[in-house]
């Protein structure tokens, strides 16, 4: 057995200095290009230059450190994961991969190792695409999928992206320079948490992860009418609301029919939205995910056809807009191995296992091999305050990181 949970006790340490930061007092919501956004990535920013590693704020607010290895400018291992979050989160969602990494990183330095590649660490600041229609991760950026148009998408409050970038101080211009040029990322190795009851069932507390489901999500509009809740008759309204329940419920039906698949309704809006005004209009989103991509395509599909017999039967209009289409991804075995490898020299039996989830890591896999190592968490709950991961978990994490760098490195 290793010596004490030295590594996770730092990771916790880490992960706890930066639940500190959120936009919402009372509860950990930290979206892209906030306030608590931007006081983590710089809380990330002194860590990583107090480890010794050159860093940055990017100039889409992801905040990347590097250690050159045994020579300047070679490819480099890049670690870490996401410090934004969903709202009213919990703090492991993201959070882990990049103390995880940070610690690592600390580690070979305090060790004086001159490893074959650079190793980088990195805070990516829009994973959760929350705020955003789309989602401005530095790992599209680095992969070339940016498109300027994103920056015209606005937030609930109406503010663009291109507003919110510059009132962050990122730079709208320089995220095309962003992408990286083939060859300088020689993989990427995210530690994430499950988000899911397997391995705690398995009763292990780490797994590899398989690959990462494909995921299509969508922007829902359904028009009515908005009229006098205490004058017009019940046949003859437009009721926007009743609709999209009848959509959503048809959403909940053909997701559970189609095996192997998820589709969700997670946001929906009323407009005008009073007690006394049947509903005239009501925006939702749409989240579909299989782990097969034509899986996928024929449940969107279906939702589609079906909330359109819907609108038509009562008279209403609907429109559906894909604003993400990410087919599923299998990660890298060279990279599996290596991790499989290193968790049982610790005397792990790490299990395969999908991701429900989508990560970082789908766009990382485009720029090179990549791969996950997954987290055992308390009862499978996350996006959630009550999420939660041991100590010595985090310290077994940390380890298999350590030890899958130290084998790719030959050492
Ligand atoms: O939606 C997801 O799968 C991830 O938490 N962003
Ligand atoms: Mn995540
Ligand atoms: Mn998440
Ligand atoms: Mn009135």
């Amino acid at each position: 057995m290793t010596d004490t949970p030295r590594l996770g006790a730092r990771v916790m340490a880490l992960i706890d200095d930066l639940a500190r930061h959120t936009d919402e007092p009372g509860r950990l919501t930290r979206l892209y290009l906030s306030p608590a956004h931007r006081a983590t990535a710089e809380a990330v920013l002194g860590l990583m230059r107090e480890a010794g590693l050159a860093a940055r704020i990017d100039a889409a607010g992801s905040v990347v450190g590097r250690l050159e290895g045994r020579e300047p400018g070679l490819p480099a291992l890049v670690l870490g994961s996401h410090i934004d979050s969903v709202v009213d989160a919990g703090r492991y969602d993201g959070p882990l991969g990049v103390a995880a990494g940070l610690a690592v990183a600390e580690e070979v330095r305090a060790r004086g190792l001159a490893l074959p590649f650079a190793l980088e660490v990195v805070a990516f600041g829009d994973e959760e695409n929350v705020r955003f229609p789309t989602s401005l991760s530095t790992s599209k950026a680095w992969a070339g999928q940016y498109k300027p148009d994103w920056l015209e998408g606005r937030d609930a409050a109406g503010t663009t992206l291109r507003e919110a970038l510059a009132q962050f101080g990122g730079d709208p211009d320089g995220i095309p320079a962003l992408a990286r040029k083939p060859g300088t990322v020689a993989g990427y190795l995210e530690v994430h948490i499950e988000q899911g009851p397997a391995l705690e069932a398995a009763a292990q507390p780490v797994g590899v992860v398989s690959g990462i489901v494909g995921l299509t999500r969508a922007r829902c509009t359904v028009t009515g009418e908005a009229n006098h809740a205490g004058t017009v008759p019940m046949g003859m309204r437009r009721d926007a609301l009743a609709a999209a329940a009848e959509m959503a419920l048809a959403v909940e039906r053909l997701g559970e029919a189609m095996p192997g698949a998820v589709a969700t309704v997670g946001s929906l809006t009323v407009v005008p939205g009073a007690v006394n005004v049947i509903p005239g209009r009501i925006d939702f989103t749409l989240d579909v995910r299989a782990a097969e991509d034509a899986d996928r395509d024929a449940l969107f599909a279906a939702i589609g056809a079906e909330c359109r017999a819907v609108a038509q039967r009562r008279g209403v209009g609907f429109i559906a807009e894909t604003f993400m289409d990410n087919a599923a991804v299998a990660l890298d075995p060279g990279l599996q191995a290596a991790l499989d490898r290193a968790a049982r020299r610790l005397g792990h039996a790490p299990l395969r296992l999908a991701s429900g989830a989508t990560h970082d890591a789908v766009a990382m896999a485009v720029l090179g091999p990549a791969a996950m190592l997954f987290v055992r968490c308390r009862g499978g709950i996350s996006h959630n305050p009550a999420e939660s991961i041991t100590l010595e978990d985090a310290d077994a994490a940390t380890r298999v990181l350590l030890g899958t760098v130290l084998d790719l490195a030959g050492l």
